[in-house]
């Protein structure tokens, strides 16, 4: 049994635990019948259209377009991908998607955006993705080279490649950020809503990796969209990914802390249970020790992760410091503990099939997407500076 008692800290509302125990209860009983490990895209369908029908998605879009609430929750979005993580890294993933994916469009589509774009997501009958990175700009977002451009007759053409794409292959509709050269760099972008039906776009190539799940390179050949695709103003592309990221960078630190947390029990478990020198393993102080380190990790992702969330809660308008020390701390913590935890369970632990040799292979792709770990750290120490500055001139 995991423990639970993070919820009664005064991070969260009633609401919180029993969409918390809710979760977690579907999760136990649906999540390990909907996985196929020889079919990756068609476990990760069905997971979205269970998420969907079971009502747990409309957190991951917002109100009145099939969404919870009029803005996103993100304590409800980290809880839900602490939980799912716990159980499976794929319901974790299925779920975190339909969010990133339609984030962009939470934040700042129109009315007549979010209607046609949010409903089918938040039931689980479309799926969602985020075409931002290239093959040349993935940690430079301001040096990608996809372009888009008007057609002349209120069409855009948008014409490019993007790769390491989640849900890249099975997504119905993806936001791709192209140059759109209002100004050089960062406020020359723009970000439109692209379905996978148009003329143009294909999956060029799927990508295999250490913990499969649905990711692709797409290519996009003079696409054609409708202006009133393009979310926000033209050049604010920049602005809306990374506000986007600012939200969804705290729930992939929540990701990390459920499979650090599922990483932790089986170390518990392993160390109470298995005997040693005549005595159970959690008798030797060495074990101890690295029991000692794995609940300290925990605690202190699970603090800034939640710190990030309810500072966003809150009516934050940024978050950047927060949700970069979230996701940093968070990711390089449960890689830690995932290692210790393998480590306690000596040759089982690097045995394929294993849960903590899955979780190993699990976590090692969260320190790297979405803003590798050492981009988190240029923008927390941006942070740091920005606010020394402001204060040295005050
Ligand atoms: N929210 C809103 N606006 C933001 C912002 C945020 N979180 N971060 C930056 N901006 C704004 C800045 O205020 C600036 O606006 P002005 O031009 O009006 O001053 C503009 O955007 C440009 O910002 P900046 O100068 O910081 O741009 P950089 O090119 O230097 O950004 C980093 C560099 C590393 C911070 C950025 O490219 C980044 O986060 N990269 C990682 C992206 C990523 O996560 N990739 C993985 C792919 S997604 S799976």
């Amino acid at each position: 049994m995991a423990d639970k008692s993070f919820l009664d800290w005064p991070f969260f509302e009633e609401r919180h635990r029993a969409f918390a125990a809710e979760l977690d209860g579907w999760a136990a009983k649906t999540v390990p019948g909907l996985i196929d490990h020889h079919d990756v895209d068609g476990s990760c369908r069905r997971l979205v259209g269970a998420l969907g029908e079971a009502g747990f998605l409309k957190h991951t879009v917002v109100a009145p377009h099939g969404g919870a609430a009029e803005t996103l929750d993100v304590r409800t979005l980290c809880i839900a991908r602490e939980t799912l993580g716990r159980h499976h890294a794929l319901a974790d993933f299925a779920f975190a998607m339909q969010g990133l994916g339609t984030g962009s469009i939470s934040l700042y589509g129109s009315d007549d955006q979010k209607a046609r774009f949010l409903p089918k997501v938040g039931a689980g009958a479309a799926i969602a993705a985020f075409a931002l990175t290239e093959p040349a700009a993935g940690s430079d977002v301001a040096a990608l080279a996809t372009t888009a451009e008007p057609d002349g007759n209120g069409n855009i053409r948008i014409s490019g490649e993007k790769t390491w794409i989640s849900n890249g292959g099975i997504a119905d509709q993806y936001v791709v950020f192209a140059r759109t050269g209002e100004a050089p760099g960062a406020r020359g972008l723009s970000a439109f809503v692209v379905e996978a039906d148009r003329p143009g776009f294909t999956v060029a190539e799927r990508l295999d990796t250490i913990a499969p799940h649905p990711l692709g390179r797409l290519v996009l050949e003079d696409v054609t969209v409708p202006e009133a695709n393009r979310l926000g103003k033209p050049g604010e592309g920049f602005k809306i990914a990374m506000a986007t990221l600012d939200v969804f960078r705290s729930t992939v630190g929540a990701a990390a802390l459920g499979f650090a947390r599922a990483a932790l029990e089986e170390g518990l478990n392993r160390a109470s249970s298995r005997h040693l020198f005549g005595a159970p393993l959690a008798d030797l102080q060495l074990t101890q020790a690295a029991l000692a380190d794995m609940a300290l990790d925990v605690d202190a992702a699970a603090l800034l992760v939640y710190r990030a969330a309810w500072t966003k809660d809150q009516g934050a308008p940024r978050i950047t410091r927060e949700a970069a020390m979230a996701k940093l701390y968070a990711t390089e913590a449960a890689q830690r503990v995932i290692d210790k935890s393998v480590q306690i369970h000596g040759g089982d632990g690097v045995r394929c099939g294993t849960r903590v040799e899955e979780l190993y292979r699990d976590i090692r792709a969260l320190r790297i997407y979405e803003g590798a770990s050492e981009v988190q750290k240029i923008v927390i120490a941006r942070q740091a500076l920005q606010a020394f500055a402001a204060d040295a001139f005050n």
